[in-house]
């Protein structure tokens, strides 16, 4: 659709879930007692849980290569085994066909992913089943829809977060099995879960690290503006006034974009602060 934000989000198939073809393999196991079941990413290459840091810096670092890559992606966003990247609404990269943006970016993500993997876990080489990830495209027509999807997956990423953490305490530090502990936390509200960090575990969740209660924000880095300095830019009427841009000076921006060093920071994405301070993130220019 011409003149709308698309994102493209992406994530990892089967890090943990087993699907219908793997649950026939569990049942082949116990008719022939023979184990053909792949055993998931996350286990098979024991990912701390809940958050294990090699894992998140390898998706981050895969973002930064594509976005390095693609500078028609303005921003990504990442959390667990997925990210999102948004291509501003003039973008005309592909001729904004979805299956050519779609595929190019799970196909990208992949290679640098597995490329990139050695780096991060130089101990434990990467065998088949091989990682993969699925992918998506979906439009947004205003800004405030497109902050609203980013802020929809921030604070996705802060409620599984809470969760996983006090889940994980209460079976790691706490002695309890799995079941015990999520029956723990049945109908616990968000201050339930601190309390019970902090009292039975003294954690303090406010300390835990800004990657695993925020995510990922990967954008280009140029100089920051003043905070409260620079309005959010007015939309303009999306449907009497279309943005276009010169071909050229499309080009030109694109060049730019090129240049600039793509950065990862673990921010809040959901205030305007964020956005205000890098209004090049909305206006496309450069
Ligand atoms: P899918 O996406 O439907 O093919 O299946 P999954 O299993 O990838 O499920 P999804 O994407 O809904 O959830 C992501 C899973 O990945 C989640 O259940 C836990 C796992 N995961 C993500 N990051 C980490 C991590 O840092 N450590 C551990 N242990 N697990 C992680
Ligand atoms: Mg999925
Ligand atoms: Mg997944
Ligand atoms: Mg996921
Ligand atoms: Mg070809």
């Amino acid at each position: 659709m011409p003149n709308t934000w698309i994102v493209v989000r992406i994530d990892g198939r089967g890090f943990t879930k087993y699907d219908f073809l793997d649950l026939l393999c569990i049942l082949l196991h116990i008719i022939f007692c023979e184990d053909l079941t792949p055993p998931r990413l996350c286990t098979k290459y024991d990912f701390a849980k809940p958050n294990d840091k090699k894992a998140l810096d390898l998706m981050n670092n895969a973002a930064k290569a594509i976005m390095t890559e693609l500078p028609d992606i303005a921003v990504g966003y990442g959390v667990s085994d997925e990210y999102s990247f948004v291509f501003h609404k003039t973008c005309t990269l592909f001729d904004r066909r979805a299956s050519k943006l779609v595929s190019t970016i799970v196909s990208s993500f992949t290679a640098y992913y597995v490329h990139l993997w050695t780096s991060h876990f130089p101990e434990d080489p990467l065998t088949p089943p091989l990682p993969s990830f699925d992918g998506r495209a979906v439009c947004y027509p205003s800004v405030q829809n497109l902050r609203d999807y980013m802020s929809w997956r921030q604070v996705d990423c802060h409620i599984n977060n809470l969760f996983n953490t006090t889940f994980w305490a209460l079976v790691q530090l706490g002695g309890q099995d799995t079941k015990e502990a999520e029956k723990a936390l049945a109908g616990t509200f968000a201050k339930d879960k601190n309390e019970i960090l902090f009292s039975q575990f003294g954690i303090n969740y406010n300390n835990e690290p800004e990657m695993f209660k925020k995510g990922s924000v990967a954008y280009r880095d140029y100089e920051l503006v003043e905070p409260g300095g620079q309005n959010l830019e007015k939309e303009v009427d999306d449907i009497a006034e279309p943005v276009v841009q010169s071909k050229t000076q499309a080009e030109k921006d694109r060049k730019k974009r090129g240049k600039a060093m793509v950065v990862v920071e673990h921010l809040d994405i959901i205030k305007d602060d964020f956005w205000e301070r890098r209004p090049w993130l909305l206006s496309g220019k450069p």
